[in-house]
């Protein structure tokens, strides 16, 4: 791993995440230590998109993306007192696949993926923490030049194995 990083450093942004093997240079080298692979799999999901995108502009804004992840936390706050513990986290999965795609539920809702969104690691997820995590994804999904603060089918498509989920 250190070699490739290594390796890394001498190449161009771009060629470096081709060479690490993903599909899309949006989802770089933040991605990877910010998320789980998992949960980066379930994003790579046009079907996942267009249910972001209320209004069907083929974009999703910061302001979509936030929507959608409050509704999520709703979801997994099954007893509504404002925290997820770990059973929370880990249940309501059909409910939380047909609400958004089965590869977001299997990425999202695993111990690994609730460690990364836990900042303090009190064993419970905030709302608070659970939308400035998914902010941060938003930022490191948004790499786009052409379309900075939106994130198109670049950042959710490009032929990952999980694109059909
Ligand atoms: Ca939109
Ligand atoms: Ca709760
Ligand atoms: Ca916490």
């Amino acid at each position: 791993m250190s070699t490739i990083r290594l390796i890394c450093r001498t190449m161009a942004a771009t060629a470096c995440a081709v060479a690490l093997g993903y599909g899309s240079g949006a989802l770089a080298d933040d991605m990877t230590s910010l998320a789980t692979g998992g949960y980066v799999s379930g994003l790579h999901s046009m079907s996942l998109m267009h249910k972001i995108d209320t209004d069907g502009d083929g974009t999703v804004s910061r302001e979509e993306w936030i929507a959608f992840q409050d509704k999520v936390y709703a979801m997994l706050d099954k007893n509504k007192d404002g925290n997820v513990d770990a059973k929370e986290f880990m249940s309501n999965k059909t409910a939380m696949a047909s609400f958004a795609t089965g590869g977001f539920s299997r990425g999202l809702q695993t111990m690994g993926e609730m460690h990364k969104i836990d900042a303090n690691g009190d064993g419970m997820v905030t709302h608070d923490e659970f939308i400035a995590y998914q902010n941060k994804v938003f930022d490191a999904m948004d790499a786009s030049t052409g379309h900075k603060g939106m994130l198109g089918a670049d950042a959710f498509g490009s032929g990952g194995a999980n694109t059909q989920h």
